[in-house]
């Protein structure tokens, strides 16, 4: 098998690649890193200086690949399948790397903030971090309400590269600023979590949920509608 997956399946963009690569069945290795583990740590850093994941390897065309965004791009190039994440149309397709970004930036990136301020050490929580990020995730809502009017998935009538990054961004962005009170965004979000690919990332996810989370019950809460769903 040519494809190896560094990951961890609670990771959001981690789960961003695996979506990609259950949604078109691409044949993968998947191969679980734990940070705590030093061994996992170094190999994760040998093969990405950043020690960031997902990484992907791809043996058969010897490249390495980081940047959630980046390997869906490089899936559609190299290993296409019945989802084409990136459109052919020209206008289609930055559509659809526009919205990636923007649930990386101006959705996950503020929930990922909220949430990680729990794990800072005694007397160093960042309150202005968390309340300017508070504010930005409201003015991303407001704006993504008005995106997603009349429109079936993130960029349009097809599920795309944005899809992928949507769906675990706004999974935790749902834990910290629930999305119910937005029409579009609820509906959306439940449309994403019935896609069968979003699906297994959801409940892969669930299996590697710690212990000490803090939105744990939010967290729990929002799977079992998931997959109610
Ligand atoms: N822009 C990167 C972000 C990757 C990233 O921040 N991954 C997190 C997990 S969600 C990570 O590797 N965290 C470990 C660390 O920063 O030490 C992408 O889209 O892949």
């Amino acid at each position: 098998m040519s494809l190896t997956l560094y990951f961890h399946p609670f990771s959001s963009y981690c789960q961003k690649a695996l979506i990609a690569l259950y949604e078109n069945e691409t044949p993968f290795q998947a191969r679980h890193i734990d940070l705590a583990n030093p061994a996992d740590a170094a190999a994760l850093k040998a093969l990405w200086g950043l020690r960031k994941f997902p990484v992907l390897r791809d043996d058969a065309r010897n490249q390495t690949v980081p940047e959630s965004s980046v390997i869906v791009e490089y899936l559609a190039s190299h290993y296409p399948g019945r989802t084409a994440f990136i459109p052919k149309d020209a206008d289609a397709a930055w559509k659809a790397r526009l919205m990636d970004r923007f649930f990386d930036l101006h959705i996950g990136d503020h929930a990922y903030k909220i949430i990680t301020n729990n794990f800072r050490p005694a007397g160093k929580s960042d309150d202005l971090g968390v309340e300017q990020a508070r504010a930005a995730l409201g003015n991303a809502y407001a704006v993504l309400e008005g995106e997603l009017e009349g429109r079936a998935w993130a960029a349009g009538s097809s599920f795309t590269l944005a899809d992928c990054a949507a769906a675990p961004a706004l999974f935790y962005a749902d834990l910290v600023a629930p999305v119910r009170g937005h029409k579009n965004i609820a509906a959306y979000f439940d449309r994403l979590m019935k896609k069968p690919s979003v699906a297994r990332t959801v409940k892969e996810g669930r299996a590697a949920l710690m212990e000490g989370f803090p939105y744990r019950a939010e967290y729990l809460a929002s799977y079992e509608r998931s997959i109610a769903a």
